[in-house]
């Protein structure tokens, strides 16, 4: 397993559409979510996409175990959002790839998912809460969407000032 460099915004790839995983899953989409598995504990955060890693295929990790809780990694190949309840909630999100940025976006509070999981097996699940809010903002890095994406222009753009200022800082 390794820890590896986490893209930040506005990196080009983070704006790629990630590929499906064709056929099986293999021992190499697993070394690949331990990596990711990996990068996320250390980040910290509580999800993480393949393409924050620079690797655009659809598979993303998750864990919500609170601080004092056993881990508990969740592994999604090919997710899917099969419904989504018309009820909507705000959360307040953050994203490893857009540093020091939370801001509130809307989305639907429940959602019905299917995924392959680390063992290749398809699952169907329902998501709600922190689950709901996470899984979909991960699927919106498959498809090349930031959670800044969601918010005013004014705001978007003030984001991506702070985030190539902080970068001009550090270079
Ligand atoms: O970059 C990412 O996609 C991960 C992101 C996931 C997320 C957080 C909040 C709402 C929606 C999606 C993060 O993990 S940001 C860091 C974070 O939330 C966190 C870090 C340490 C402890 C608890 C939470
Ligand atoms: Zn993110």
């Amino acid at each position: 397993m390794a820890i590896r460099p986490i893209l930040v915004a506005p990196d080009a790839r983070l704006k790629q559409k990630s590929k499906p995983v064709e056929g099986a899953v293999t021992d190499e989409h697993r070394r690949l979510m331990d990596d990711m598995l990996e990068t996320m504990y250390d980040a910290p955060g509580i999800g993480l996409a393949a393409i924050q890693i620079g690797e655009p295929l659809r598979i993303i990790v998750m864990d919500l175990a609170g601080k004092d809780e056993p881990k508990a990694p969740r592994y999604f190949v090919n997710p899917e959002i099969v419904w989504k309840s018309d009820e909507v909630k705000p959360y307040e999100e953050g994203c490893l790839s857009v540093p020091d940025i939370y801001d509130d976006v809307e989305r639907p509070a429940h959602v019905k998912l299917r995924y392959m999981n680390y063992n290749g097996e398809t699952v169907e699940e329902d998501a709600h809460d922190l689950y709901a809010v996470c899984i979909q903002h991960e699927m919106d890095h498959l498809e090349g969407v930031l959670f800044i994406d969601h918010l005013s222009r004014l705001k978007r753009e003030t984001a991506l000032r702070k985030l190539k200022k902080a970068r001009a800082l550090e270079a």
